[in-house]
């Protein structure tokens, strides 16, 4: 994505719930498109949807496991290599929001094909734009952003997945600059159909106290560098068109010119160019959700059963609602984040978010489409096999929900736990807190604030009044989940890291907040417009009581199972599974 921000750095809004805090100012009103943004966003997705038409057969290009060339040709004359490239160096310069908005285009039509262009521009060539210099962007930019070589992003490896720090890769810097490097790297999406591969490597360096230690550098590699070399295609489960195969590196010699960044920030470097390609995912899974909405809909309305059209019949209706509340609610979040990248917000904890959130309501909503298709949906003839199979990834890759939900988590509670050490060198903290008020002349700054928070209940001001109700219990949950993440500190400490079902709940607890204050935020802008009709007005206020009545729910029982002894039963339960190898009755037996 491209990096047009204001210039000014907004403080990211997931990090501030952690504290109690929702910037009013900064999450109303809802970022919106300008004319200018929506003509582009217009002029472009009717490009796509032409060119697919033509050209574009997403069953066809599955069954035979492969895109052709002229597709990847034709879709980058139309500029998507090189969507969030600057003009200068031959891209499109669209902004983050724009840049989700097209891309999310072309990835529901076809998502071997959204994964190819997602792994060339949202991750493989991303390090380069993030911090390439110069030269190296005159160098490799406008070949990529123009599509004439492709670019992918080399990280995993057969023993470092979601532990992306254990990487055995190897650069060695030489007497004459060069660095020399082996190892080998998995699932690479593009390997072989690319000419550009950031790789990530471990690179020798000396800490403060003269230490030999690692650290992870960035460098391009490119295809016909000699020792480099690729496995055979991966034969997967969906998004079959697309290209995966492990990546050699024998003994490769690059130039020194090209390590991108500074040598031992390549892991930061690497979660930086992860965060744009999480959020790639929750805009691809907006579309997605909009395509499986019509494909049901449409469904529905032609299927008769027991003498009635089934969209009449009221399970079926639950489903589409649903569909179209999981859409609405991801949509919502996805281009609030993007609105807020543009603005300057830094934005980890959003997109993660985005994706873990994304990509389970994109399963979510394929499951309830293929429950409404039923036995027509089973059969290959219809898209829905595909399309399951196909979005059944997104849960996985670019960093498994588990440990997004984890990084988002830890990432959050860090900020205030740092605040609370300085709690902690009171000498009887419990007692202090139990009796605040006593004891506020030996408590710090920060204690003061906590038990204002106790005290007090933040209100949001600026939602519309049609959805007080919702607005109030959003705040209370705020409330809530900030005294919760303290406990939660208090009660762990530093062993928070290894509760696992304690990350959890605070995760799943901060993913409802994020929904719900993205969702009031863009139905109040629509509430309060004099140019949009009374019927879309209705439409997104049902779909937006749905949604919190929803997310409510979901907080509380997080929320609940935070404190209560429920979550105790799991490992337990596992101890017994793990001994018998699985499950380990037969029906016989007991
Ligand atoms: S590519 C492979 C994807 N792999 C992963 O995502 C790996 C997952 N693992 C991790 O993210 C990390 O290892 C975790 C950290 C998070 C577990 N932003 O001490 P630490 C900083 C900024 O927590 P660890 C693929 O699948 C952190 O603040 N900074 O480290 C592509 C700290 O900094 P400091 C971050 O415990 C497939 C430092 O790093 C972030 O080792 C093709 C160390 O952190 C962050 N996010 O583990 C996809 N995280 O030291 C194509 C950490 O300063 C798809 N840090 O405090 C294209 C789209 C398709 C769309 C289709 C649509 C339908």
């Amino acid at each position: 994505m491209a990096s047009h921000t204001s210039g000014k750095e907004i403080p990211s809004i997931v990090a501030g719930m952690f504290y109690g805090e929702i910037m009013e100012d900064e999450v109303f009103p809802f970022p919106q498109f300008s004319d200018s943004q929506k003509e582009m966003a217009k002029a472009m997705t009717e490009a796509i949807v032409k060119f697919s038409e033509e050209h574009i057969d997403a069953a066809k290009f599955d069954r035979e496991g492969k895109l052709p060339p002229e597709v990847l040709k034709g879709l980058a004359e139309l500029g998507l290599c090189g969507l969030g490239v600057d003009e200068e160096y031959g891209g499109l310069g669209l902004d983050s929001t724009l840049y989700a908005r097209v891309f999310a285009e072309i990835a529901a039509i076809d998502p071997s094909i959204g994964v190819t262009l997602g792994a060339h521009q949202s991750i493989g060539y991303k390090a380069l734009v993030n911090e390439g210099n110069e030269e190296q962007k005159k160098k490799w930019l406008p070949k990529l952003a123009s599509g004439e070589v492709m670019a992918s992003f080399c990280l995993t490896e057969p023993g470092s997945g979601s532990d992306a720090y254990s990487i055995k890769t190897k650069a060695v810097k030489n007497n004459d600059g060069t660095y020399t490097i082996t190892g080998q790297k998995l699932w690479i999406t593009n390997a072989g159909l690319a000419g550009f591969y950031s790789v990530f490597a471990k690179t020798d360096h000396e800490d403060a106290q003269g230490n030999k230690v690692e650290k992870i550098s960035c460098f391009i590699v490119e295809k016909d560098m000699p020792g480099v070399s690729f496995g055979e295609k991966e034969d997967k489960m969906g998004i079959r068109a697309s290209e995966t195969r492990a990546v050699y590196f024998d003994k490769v010699v690059v130039p020194a010119t090209n390590m991108i960044g500074e040598p031992g920030k390549g892991f930061k470097i690497a979660m930086n160019v992860l965060n744009t390609g999480r959020l790639s995912i929750g805009s691809g899974a907006v579309s997605g959700m909009k395509m499986i909405l019509k494909l049901a809909t449409n469904q529905a309305k032609q299927r008769k059963q027991f003498g009635d059209y089934i969209i009449n019949y009221g399970l079926i209706q639950e489903k589409l609602a649903a569909i179209a509340a999981n859409c609405y609610a991801t949509e919502c979040m996805v281009y609030m984040t993007t609105g807020k990248i543009t603005q300057g917000m830094h934005f980890e904890h959003e997109s993660a978010i985005c994706k873990v959130y994304g990509s389970e309501k994109l399963w979510d909503s394929i499951d309830k489409a293929t429950q409404i298709a039923a036995g027509n949906a089973y059969m290959k003839e219809y898209p829905y096999e595909r399309i399951m199979r196909d979005s059944r990834i997104h849960l996985i890759f670019e960093g498994t929900n588990e440990i997004l939900r984890i990084f988002t988590a830890l990432s959050g509670l860090k900020g205030p736990s740092d605040d609370l050490k300085e709690l902690g060198k009171i000498a009887d903290v419990s007692k202090a807190l139990q009796d605040p008020i006593k004891s506020l002349g030996v408590l710090t700054n920060f204690a003061k604030k906590r038990i204002t928070k106790q005290l007090a209940t933040k209100t949001l001001t600026k939602v519309h009044p049609s959805l007080e109700r919702h607005s109030q219990k959003f705040s209370h949950s705020l409330k809530d989940f900030s005294i919760a993440v303290e406990n939660t500190i208090m009660k762990y400490g530093k062993n928070i890291i290894g509760n696992e079902l304690a990350q959890l709940r605070i995760a799943n607890m901060v993913i409802e907040l994020y929904a719900q204050v993205c969702v009031l935020s863009r139905t109040t802008s629509i509430l309060n417009s004099t140019t949009i009709s009374e019927s879309e007005k209705e439409y997104v206020t049902l779909l937006t009581e749905s949604i919190c009545r929803d997310s409510h729910q979901s907080f509380t029982k997080n929320h609940a199972r935070l404190t209560s002894s429920y979550d105790k039963l799991t490992p337990k339960i596992s101890k017994h599974i793990a001994e018998r190898d699985g499950y380990g009755f037969d029906i016989i037996d007991y």
